[in-house]
């Protein structure tokens, strides 16, 4: 029976976007970044469930912490309560996305199997290079007892997953802050002074099991200058041991070949902006990684820790496919990770990665274009749901 395709039985119109913010920002960061584009690029009506109203306020200061639902930025934001709640069918959108295998109340999901139109159900899992990603990417998890199937939606690094996410201007507004000399003006908005912007600039974003007092100490003996801008609350004990005084933004100290400034924590659009107007940039988990990935510049990852040294695996399985990634690129990554094999000498491990940073920022940009050549996240994603929705039986 040919399908009418002019009016699907499922517009993919309506999405909610459930997120339980689990630690740190990274959560709230990437369903945030996802709510947003699926609004703005592709008109879809997206109600987005938060239940950490403060943990999203410290990325995005307009948020109502006490508010039950509210307008962001086109996104109807949801303070997510708990699981109870009563819900019909009425209730239900088009598609239904849990972010990370966060459990949907049960009684929405009851809700969801008498819709008429089923929804399009997704689980979005955590970015990683492993090998078996690929093989689960778009797996289908029918629902032990309603008639419902759940698909697990994988972002990644090649096209037999769902790729990176990035907004469709995300390059262009790169491109038009760097040609337009927007650097020194937006660090010298956040206190970064002349004589720093002429440094080699690090932006540092990390887990406070990094050994940053090691870090600091091979800059602080470097050859050249290095001006380390570091937002507040990251690694505060480190930093306050070097600054000796309390972190707070505008706080900075120089010893030796090193200065130490604090940011005040950036709005997340003006985190990318720091992205672009640094060197080279230590970041985090998973929001972070890619934002790094965008700005075309080299980056040390600090893997969100997991048990049984895991993230090991997760990290050096990244170092593999990681075009651009010199012995000394690895090694930092695997000393700052605490995944080397051997006794990590902090001051040749630095000498030989600063040597390598111009091979590393061209390579940063040819990784930047393949991975946008895999296309967005969320725009597979759609591409992916609409072509369930036209094979629907
Ligand atoms: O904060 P994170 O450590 O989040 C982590 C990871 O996502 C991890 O994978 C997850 O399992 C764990 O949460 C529960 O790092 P991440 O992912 O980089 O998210 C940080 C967010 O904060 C990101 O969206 C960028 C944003 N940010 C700002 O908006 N302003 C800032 O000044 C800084 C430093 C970050």
């Amino acid at each position: 029976m040919h399908q009418d395709l002019s009016a699907p039985a499922n517009p993919l119109k309506t999405l909610d976007l459930f997120c339980r913010v689990v630690d740190n920002y990274g959560d709230i960061g990437i369903c945030w970044r996802l709510a947003r584009q699926l609004a703005h690029e592709h008109g879809i009506a997206v109600r987005l469930w938060v239940d950490d109203l403060k943990s999203f306020r410290r990325i995005w200061p307009e948020v109502d912490t006490e508010a039950d639902v509210q307008q962001l930025a086109g996104v109807t934001v949801q303070h997510w309560r708990g699981q109870d709640g009563a819900f019909t069918a009425a209730d239900i959108p088009d598609i239904v996305i849990e972010f990370f295998g966060c459990e949907i109340p049960p009684a929405y999901v009851e809700a969801m199997a008498q819709r008429a139109v089923k929804p399009v159900w997704f689980n979005l899992e955590g970015l990683s290079a492993e090998q078996w990603v690929e093989g689960c990417h778009t797996l289908p998890s029918p629902h032990r007892s309603l008639k419902l199937t759940k698909y697990f939606f994988f972002p990644g690094f090649n096209e037999r997953t769902g790729g990176l996410s990035f907004e469709a201007d995300l390059e262009a507004r790169r491109q038009a802050f760097l040609q337009q000399g927007q650097a020194a003006a937006f660090l010298s908005g956040l206190g970064v002074t002349p004589p720093e912007q002429e440094s080699l600039k690090v932006s540092l974003f990390c887990y406070d099991y990094a050994p940053v007092p090691e870090l600091f100490a091979a800059w602080q003996a470097a050859s050249a200058p290095v001006a380390c801008l570091v937002p507040d609350s990251v690694a505060r004990e480190a930093v306050e041991a070097f600054l000796g005084s309390p972190m707070q933004p505008g706080a900075s100290f120089t010893r030796g070949a090193l200065t130490v400034r604090v940011l005040p924590f950036v709005p997340q659009t003006d985190y990318d902006k720091l992205l672009w107007s640094c060197d080279l940039n230590f970041v985090r988990g998973e929001d972070s990684i890619v934002r790094a990935q965008w700005a075309g510049k080299p980056f040390i990852w600090n893997i969100y820790k997991q048990d049984k040294n895991l993230h090991h695996t997760k990290l050096n399985a990244f170092l593999k496919i990681y075009d651009p990634a010199t012995p000394a690129l690895v090694e930092a990554n695997r000393a700052w990770n605490g995944a080397s094999q051997a006794d990590v000498d902090w001051q040749a491990s630095w000498q030989a990665l600063r040597a390598d940073l111009p091979a590393l920022t061209q390579g940063a940009e040819q990784w930047l274009h393949k991975m946008l050549a895999n296309g967005d996240f969320m725009a597979n994603l759609l591409t992916f749901a609409r072509r369930l929705v036209v094979e629907a039986p």
